[in-house]
């Protein structure tokens, strides 16, 4: 992982790459299926005597972009792609080169010139390899292949409720570091009025005098690596905190002998007492929103600066300084953007649904995952909580799963409050919904998805529904909601009307005031979202339509509802 990668960009490799679809893995395999390394399609070249491919006589497709709605033809495609791009290299004494990418979804392999450069498993965090000997001087060829099938003991398993976009969804760059560089650093408050650094070098001179500095707050101090590389330093300092009503970020520069780098962040305590969520020692209620990271005005996932914007200023327009960017990470940008307008940030990986817990590759693929989001966004002051899993159903496996990725949490961020979306159930007098799921022992957080009102029981039953819970822990309700279909109207009793949904919200709202430990919401969800198990014709079409905004970004009624409340929430700050 190389840290703020986006600061050590030197080449950005979007646009049209040339693309081969190859479901039946003959570029990979050979065409007589034989193993590797028989397969052929990573070759710079074609080999001699074999015409039966052509990168560049062969389509082109964006990237970044998922390949499912970039051509009609792949709106469904699960399998392999290859991809191919070619680009020329200076010479460029005492640097190293890494091809970065943003994420590919699921399964990427990397070549450079026909020679292996590495692979990665996990469709939303990014990864990077080292060229060789820098990349020598002249042209270049990078081939990936990236597959998107879906395997029971990955992470997400074979179902989900949201589209398998695949190919390289995120940007793909070229990254230029000096020989000895700042790899990954940490920098944030470990108390009020206390700021803790630690950073790690990579390269052949690992010990040097590194200094940090804090120019808008005068601070400024340093220290020697030791023989690892590694660096912690503390510091007192009077820094405005980071809070949503005013997100202010502060530039921070850590120069050392051989390389510099800076960037902004903000700084911010967080922490859980009793049944509060306490944000530099002030209780917060978290107005938010989930979303998924589709782009807003139509499928596809999004990636840029102008998708974060637009989805994120919604969130902004309805009342929110929270928002859950389900069902895994997001892209960084989506981070960054969130953290600038004062959302805090719920951030989870897709341990979603029953995936198979039993396997031991699946829980190293889980940690792998969380490791990297947790690496990559470690500076983000926004971020407040990491959460494990989605919807699990509590089973022995599930729960020595859960327990070990939670410790793995704690172990790569003490510093953050950990959560996981549960479920609840209803109590033998029908009229309480209870929270006991036994992973909530290792969380800060509970996190609650509820559909009351739409999957389970009539809206006006919520009148009367109490909570419980046998935790002293805040609760978020990860999870409500309804579906309703844009321009469709009629009586608040009849499904996907506009009307109903908003039934259904009110109904809602009254229930969670009566919720003595809510701490936050993050309703299911901002924008209608493509989904293949979502099939009603005339109403779904593929769609979930939870939406409180359309596909081509109508609000819907409930929003307003939703508005409603969040405004009277503000009011009482
Ligand atoms: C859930 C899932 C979410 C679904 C949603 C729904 O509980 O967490 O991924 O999309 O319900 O619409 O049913």
């Amino acid at each position: 992982m190389i840290q703020n990668a986006s600061a050590r960009v030197v080449r950005d490799f979007s646009g049209r790459w040339r693309v081969i679809v190859d479901p039946y893995e003959a570029g990979y395999r050979g065409f007589h299926g034989n193993p590797w390394p028989f397969g052929f399609f990573r070759d710079a070249e074609p080999r001699p005597g074999l015409a039966e491919y052509d990168f560049d006589r062969s389509e082109l497709l964006e990237v970044p972009g998922d390949w499912n709605s970039q051509d009609p033809r792949l709106l469904y495609y699960e399998g392999t792609l290859w991809y191919q791009t070619r680009f020329r290299l200076e010479e460029q004494p005492g640097v190293r080169r890494f091809v970065h990418f943003g994420a590919a979804n699921y399964h990427a392999m990397v070549w450079l010139d026909g020679k292996p450069l590495g692979e990665h498993e996990g469709g939303f965090t990014p990864f990077a390899f080292e060229l060789p000997g820098a990349g020598t001087a002249g042209e270049h060829v990078l081939t990936v292949k990236v597959d998107n099938t879906r395997r029971r003991e990955a992470v997400p398993t074979v179902s989900t409720d949201w589209w398998n976009y695949g190919g390289l969804t995120r940007e793909v760059s070229l990254l230029e570091v000096p020989e000895t560089f700042v790899r990954e650093y940490t920098v944030g408050l470990d108390r009020p009025g206390r700021v803790r650094a630690q950073l790690v070098l990579d390269g052949p001179r690992l010990r040097q005098m590194v200094q940090l500095r804090i120019p808008q707050a005068g601070l400024e101090v340093s220290g020697e690596t030791d023989d690892d590389g590694r660096l912690e330093l503390v510091a007192e300092a009077q820094l405005e905190r980071w809070t949503p009503a005013q997100p202010r970020r502060y530039r921070v520069e850590i120069t050392s002998e051989t390389d510099t780098i800076a960037e902004t962040v903000g700084f911010r305590t967080v922490r859980a007492l009793g049944t509060r969520i306490l944000l530099n020692d002030e209780p917060i209620f978290l107005r938010g929103v989930s979303l998924h990271e589709e782009s807003p005005f139509g499928p596809g996932r999004a990636w840029s600066e102008e998708h974060a914007r637009t989805l994120l200023g919604w969130a902004v327009e309805l009342g929110c300084n929270f928002v859950r960017l389900a069902h895994y990470p997001h892209n960084e940008t989506m981070v960054r953007v969130a953290e600038e307008l004062g959302l805090l940030v719920w951030a989870e990986i897709p341990v979603y649904w029953n995936i198979a817990w039993d396997h031991a590759p699946t829980l190293d693929c889980a940690k792998a995952q969380l490791g990297e989001m947790i690496a990559r966004d470690r500076n983000r002051c926004a971020v407040i909580l990491w959460s494990l899993s989605n919807e699990a159903p509590a089973t022995e496996a599930r729960q020595a799963f859960l327990s070990e990725l939670a410790g793995h949490a704690r172990v790569l961020d003490p510093t953050r409050l950990l959560t996981s979306a549960l479920f609840a159930r209803l109590d033998e007098d029908a009229e309480t919904m209870v929270i006991d799921d036994p992973v909530g022992e290792h969380l800060d957080v509970m996190g609650c998805n509820e559909y009351l009102g739409w999957y389970y029981r009539e809206p006006e039953e919520m009148d009367r529904i109490r909570w419980s819970s046998p935790y002293e822990k805040p609760l978020i309700m990860s999870e409500l909601g309804a579906g309703a279909v844009a321009g469709r109207h009629g009586d608040e009793s009849t499904p996907f009307t506009e009307e109903h949904q908003a039934h259904v919200y009110r109904k809602q709202i009254g229930m969670l005031r009566r919720i003595p430990f809510l701490a936050g919401l993050s309703p299911w969800i901002l924008k209608d979202f493509r989904s293949p198990r979502r099939v009603l014709p005339g109403t779904q079409d593929g769609w979930n339509r939870k939406g409180l905004v359309s596909d081509r970004g109508l609000r819907k009624r409930a929003f307003g509802v939703l508005r409603e409340w969040y405004q009277e929430l503000a009011g009482q700050e």
